[in-house]
């Protein structure tokens, strides 16, 4: 049993490294970058710090092919950077979260290097390698060992020319997944996460750990209108995954913080995965709710409907049981919020509104960086402003498909991962204070709007409130540790939540609609609110939350 569950009364604050902030005028980000603002961090008030992938790597899915387990990019610094980042944050008593990216390396780790070099090389098993398909000729089309389509579009499957054997990649073919069928792979990892406790990291973010156990039969997944099949229901949860997480939680002790990033969970498996009497993981990164406004593919959008938002929610809430759910609207993999179920022409409204639902509900809420500035999506109209190898492959597949490039940018750019990536503006200038060079993408076309200079020192800013949300959820045991008592839509577009802690009751209204709305309320003490409060209670602005102490 855990002795010290720090985590959930904190937040947690995600930084992708190459757009927070350039130290040395390369226009990427890096620690000493992040070094300079951890006053910021410390005055926002988050308890952790989940640092997206600074290891070696050549960069093919933007540092989430790992070429060494163990070190730093010289990219993004030394060491000794490393080293002083930890003791800042240390010193600040911020927490530092890794993220550990373990079902797959890139190409060139020298695993897969020696892997790759012969058929009984000694490394060889550490990768998942497999003969052509059956009466086919091997590197032709169809041929592949089964019909699973990669996350990031074509075949699962790599044909290696010289070794004349097919390697399963869910992602790119630059990242080969592993194979943790084999017990010196996982003994490896499990070196790998000591290595980094060794170093004073807290805890691990585990890049889709649960994509680590495969079906051993490998079939052939249904077939969707790409032509090619669906293979998350043989590689997702798989069969031996609870024995493997289980593993990895003896590596590393019960204190150390675990987080399961787990795409196509179900609220039953995050209950099996983060329940604490089988300790496997603390938290866990779900997806349905990310999922609610596209159709197959995040490419088909479709609008959401808040019930269905609500629903999914409340659901999670009460069926994870003894589990624990990490809360977050956005990260490095999603659009921006305000633009995707908030409202643009309304953005600072939007943005605080939809904060106060993810921090008002039981679990660790995560904020990923421009969030608690209000950042919205970029607008791209070009493939040339974006550089995520998910959006390029995807804007490729919808010309193809016979889409002219106008219709096919209208469809990638609202849900693009470049819109998460583009530099954090500090300031309003030309490079926004992020680098003193040329970013690698694009800044903000608004970023006169929302930029930490301009928010810093105003009471009613996006900044401001996220601050005020924080140490409320500090302050407040029923919002950390209490259990949620209702959550519910009232009308078309209220939500009421209302969590129950002991000695104290906390409700929160929130319009979550862009036209004002008359609600009943019990009353209470106001101890939150993103806009003026009407002294009768009954009429919410748009977009307005209000948090209540209930007498
Ligand atoms: O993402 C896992 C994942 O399946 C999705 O989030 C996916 O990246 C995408 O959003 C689908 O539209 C993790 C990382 O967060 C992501 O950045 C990596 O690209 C991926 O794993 C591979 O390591």
């Amino acid at each position: 049993m855990r002795t010290d569950q720090w985590w959930r009364s904190a937040v947690i604050y995600q930084i992708y490294p190459r757009s927070f902030a350039d130290s040395d005028g390369d226009g990427i980000g890096d620690l000493r970058g992040i070094i300079g603002k951890l006053d910021y961090l410390a005055d926002l008030g988050i308890d952790a710090v989940w640092l997206s992938p600074v290891y070696p790597s050549p960069g093919a899915d933007a540092g989430y092919d790992v070429a060494d387990y163990r070190g730093i990019d010289p990219l993004f610094g030394t060491e000794s950077d490393f080293d002083e980042l930890i003791a800042g944050l240390h010193a600040r008593g911020i927490r530092l979260v890794m993220d550990v990216v373990f079902n797959h390396t890139s190409i060139e780790h020298p695993w897969f290097v020696e892997a790759s070099a012969s058929r009984d090389a000694a490394k060889r098993d550490w990768y998942l390698w497999r003969d052509a398909r059956p009466g086919c000729v091997a590197g032709q089309p169809g041929a592949e060992p089964n019909n699973w389509e990669s996350i990031f579009g074509g075949p699962a499957w790599t044909f290696h020319e010289a070794t004349g054997q097919y390697y399963l990649n869910l992602f790119t073919p630059e990242q080969p997944d592993l194979n943790w069928e084999n017990p010196l792979v996982r003994a490896e990892l499990a070196e790998v996460l000591r290595f980094w406790l060794g170093r004073g990291v807290d805890g691990f973010r585990m890049d889709v750990i649960n994509f680590v156990s495969k079906d051993p039969r490998y079939p052939d997944g249904r077939v969707g209108s790409s032509g090619l099949g669906d293979g998350y229901p043989y590689f997702s949860n798989g069969p031996r995954i609870h024995e493997f997480l289980a593993e990895m939680r003896g590596a590393v002790g019960p204190d150390v913080l675990l987080i399961a990033e787990a795409p196509g969970v179900t609220v039953r498996d995050g209950e099996l995965y983060t329940d604490p009497a089988r300790g496997e993981v603390d938290m866990l990164f779900q997806f349905e709710h990310v999922g609610l406004d596209s159709g197959e593919t995040k490419w088909d959008p479709r609008p959401l409907q808040l019930a269905e938002l609500v629903e999914n929610l409340r659901r999670w809430q009460l069926e994870i049981g003894d589990g624990w759910n990490a809360l977050y609207w956005s990260n490095h993999d999603q659009p921006r919020v305000v633009s995707r179920f908030g409202d643009p022409a309304y953005w600072r409204e939007s943005a605080t509104a939809l904060a106060t639902l993810l921090h008002l509900l039981r679990g660790t809420p995560f904020v990923y960086q421009g969030e608690e500035l209000g950042t919205t999506n970029f607008g791209f109209t070009s493939p040339d402003q974006c550089q995520d190898i998910e959006a390029l492959n995807a804007y490729s597949a919808l010309l193809s498909r016979g889409l002219t490039p106008a219709e096919a940018i209208a469809r990638v750019a609202p849900v693009s991962r470049d819109n998460a990536r583009i530099p954090i503006a500090w300031d309003a200038s030309p490079s926004g204070g992020f680098t003193t060079g040329t970013a690698w993408l694009p800044l903000h076309p608004e970023r006169g709007l929302f930029n930490a200079a301009a928010e810093a020192d105003d009471p009613n800013s996006v900044l401001a409130y996220y601050r005020r949300l924080i140490a409320l959820r500090h302050a407040e045991p029923a919002i950390s540790l209490g259990r949620l008592d209702t959550l519910e839509l009232v009308g078309d577009s209220v939500v009421r939540l209302v969590r129950v802690g002991e000695g104290s009751t906390i409700e929160a209204l929130i319009n979550l609609s862009s036209t004002p709305q008359q609600v009943a309320a019990d009353g209470g003490t106001v101890v939150l609110s993103n806009l003026p409060v009407s002294a009768d209670w009954l009429s919410l602005a748009p977009w307005q939350a209000v948090v209540l102490r209930r007498l």
